[in-house]
């Protein structure tokens, strides 16, 4: 009896214990909501916004409650920042629950109206993102705390740290999207680091990036937005928002970006300690479709490369690079690439003359900031303790300029001043037509003035992974002999196009998908793909520098590419539709190969 009764009391005491802590901390998550409400009202006016949010009531897509009610307008406490409440008994209910906080998934329900789907095909047409989720989601939403422990042990970063000014250039960016970039910086730095937001509208024509823009940062002194007065393209939006920019750091974020907490510290301190390093975070992936914010601890961090297409690429550390860190106080990373998010200190972002303004629209600029800062004295680093998320498209939303090849132009200037006689690699890639590139004198000029090392030195000391051309025993098409002799070895070779049949195509000597190299070891490789034959299908595999299945014995007398670990030879089929392995036979010309340059005082002996 008496030990019921004091379980009884233990009970009530819990109770009483646990929904007093809820309360207190509801009514403080609440609060602590509200500050910000000036800016959050205004985030109602945007008729896109209140449809997305009222769609959220109709279909009642996220349970347990439905913070959003029809009269919106005209009451203003329901507003995306505040916790919601229960129809029936007025619990506070944490933000938490609000859709997409902490950064989970927001996932539409199959059985949209016709006129919301509407909507929803609108958002992804003229974002390449489900804007209509974005616009769901609160612009102050919170996220998951990405950093390992170590990040934030105290004392880890100077006491001193240089303010920075973040430059944004967008064209046609997404309202939401926009804001929750811009808000993510402020709400998540220290506010004596942030000197100013500069947002670079790009010659954008939706209409809330005009006057809409300019009144929902009235209130905010820090928020400064300068326009282009034509199109000008990413690179020189760049170059535009550096004029304005007054902080000693310049920082450049993409237009749809979340900042998580302690994202900034580390990247200044860096800085701090010396002025000639180029920092970028790492770059999270925010999910284009659910806008859930994607991470991993530092063990699966990406770096960057490039490949001879002049395409920026990522992959995974390698392991020499961690174990140079394993025991130093801030471990980095260093990238033979930045991506496009980075910190910079701005005097030498000025001294290294960065960008090249010639560069149109999109592209190549993080190859000419990469390869610059390395040959030109200064180190690049990706700073495991900072973490910034993106959306990746799988296209570009907005227009390009039409009748010149942007990405062709930007990438033949890059080669033409940075490098040197490793150019003709990237040319054969391109068919050998560069196009018009405009003048490159001043470039050139720059680079002679700042005394930067060679193309060769950053290949050999940065860049040692990256496979080169010119060590290939042939490089060019792969010309099968068999029926008429006009069939080429032709396939895509990105990441996505891995682990599937390889093909052919009549021999169009254009490079592309037609170019390809036979290594000093036996592998006809293009970038990281590598043919490859395990008994079923020949198809391309990520190269693994071993033999066996990747290993192709090509005979200058008889033409036949022999394979090591089947002893077979690749031939063509009757219709010229696909690659087989035959029994080798030296009288079959469907197994006969020409290789493009092949040199066989290159093979290792
Ligand atoms: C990647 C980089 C980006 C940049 C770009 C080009 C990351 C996460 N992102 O971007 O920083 O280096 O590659 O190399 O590494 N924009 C303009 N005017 C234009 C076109 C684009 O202002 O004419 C803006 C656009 O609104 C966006 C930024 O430039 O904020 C980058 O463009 P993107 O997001 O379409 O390209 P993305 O993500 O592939
Ligand atoms: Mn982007």
């Amino acid at each position: 009896m008496g030990v019921l009764s004091r379980r009884r009391s233990l009970l009530i005491k819990l109770v009483v214990i646990v929904s007093t802590a809820w309360f207190t901390i509801a009514f403080l998550l609440y609060s602590e909501d509200r500050t910000d409400r000036g800016i959050a009202l205004s985030l109602q006016n945007n008729p896109v916004n209140r449809e997305a949010r009222e769609l959220q009531h109709d279909s009642n897509l996220l349970e347990p409650a439905n913070p959003f009610k029809n009269d919106d307008d005209e009451n203003p406490k329901a507003n995306l920042q505040e916790p919601r409440k229960e129809d029936d008994g007025g619990v506070l209910l944490p933000p938490q629950n609000l859709p997409g906080e902490l950064g989970k998934p927001v996932v539409l329900p199959t059985n949209l109206s016709a006129e919301v789907k509407k909507m929803v095909d609108d958002g992804w047409l003229k974002n390449a993102f489900n804007q209509y989720v974005s616009d769901m989601i609160s612009v102050h939403r919170s996220l998951p705390d990405p950093r390992d422990e170590w990040c934030k042990k105290p004392n880890r970063y100077l006491t001193k740290l240089p303010a920075t000014s973040v430059i944004i250039c967008f064209h046609n960016e997404a309202w939401s999207i926009l804001l929750r970039t811009v808000h993510s910086v402020l709400d998540r730095s220290p506010k004596h680091l942030i000197k100013e937001v500069v947002l670079v509208d790009d010659f954008s024509d939706m209409s809330h990036l005009k006057q809409q823009l300019e009144d929902y940062w009235k209130s905010e002194p820090r928020v400064k937005i300068v326009r282009a007065k034509k199109r000008e393209g990413l690179i020189r939006a760049r170059l535009l928002g550096a004029r304005e920019a007054s902080g000693p750091v310049l920082t450049y974020l993409d237009s749809h970006c979340e900042c998580t907490d302690g994202w900034l510290e580390p990247l200044l301190d860096r800085i701090a300690r010396d002025p000639t390093t180029v920092v970028c975070p790492v770059i999270d992936v925010i999910d284009d479709t659910t806008l859930e914010y994607h991470w991993r601890d530092s063990s699966g961090v990406n770096v960057g490369g490039f490949d001879w297409n002049l395409q920026f690429n990522w992959h995974a550390v390698p392991d020499k690079e961690k174990k140079k860190h394993e025991n130093s106080a801030e471990p980095v990373w260093s990238p033979t690439m930045a991506g496009g998010l980075f910190s910079i200190d701005k005097k030498f972002f000025e001294k290294l003359g960065t960008y090249d303004s010639g560069f149109d629209i999109w592209g190549g600029e993080n190859l000419e900031l990469s390869f610059k800062t390395w040959m030109c004295g200064g180190t690049l680093e990706i700073v495991p303790c900072s973490h910034v998320g993106h959306i990746f498209r799988k296209r570009s939303p907005y227009k390009w300029r039409s009748g010149v090849n942007v990405l062709r132009r930007n990438s033949v200037r890059l080669a033409e001043v940075w490098l040197d006689e490793y150019a003709k690699y990237y040319y054969q890639r391109i068919g050998n037509d560069k196009g018009d590139f405009g003048d490159i004198t001043a470039r050139r000029k720059l680079r002679d003035d700042l005394n930067c090392k060679s193309f060769k030195w950053y290949l050999d000391n940065i860049y040692p992974e990256l496979f080169v051309p010119g060590d290939a025993v042939a490089n060019g098409e792969f010309r099968n002999l068999g029926h008429g002799g006009k069939t080429c070895l032709d396939s895509p070779a990105r990441k996505s196009d891995l682990h599937k049949p390889a093909g052919l195509y009549p021999c169009h000597r254009q490079g592309g998908n037609q170019y390809w190299m036979y290594s000093k070891t036996g592998e006809i490789r293009r970038d990281e793909a590598c043919l490859d034959y395990s008994g079923q299908e020949v198809i391309l595999y990520p190269c693994h520098g071993s033999k066996g299945n990747q290993y192709w014995e090509y005979d200058e007398e008889s033409k036949l590419l022999r394979h090591g670990s089947s002893d077979k030879c690749l031939g063509i089929n009757a219709s010229k539709t696909k690659l087989i392995m035959e029994q080798c036979n030296n009288n079959s010309n469907n197994q006969r190969w020409t290789l493009e340059n092949y040199d066989s005082s290159k093979l290792n002996k």
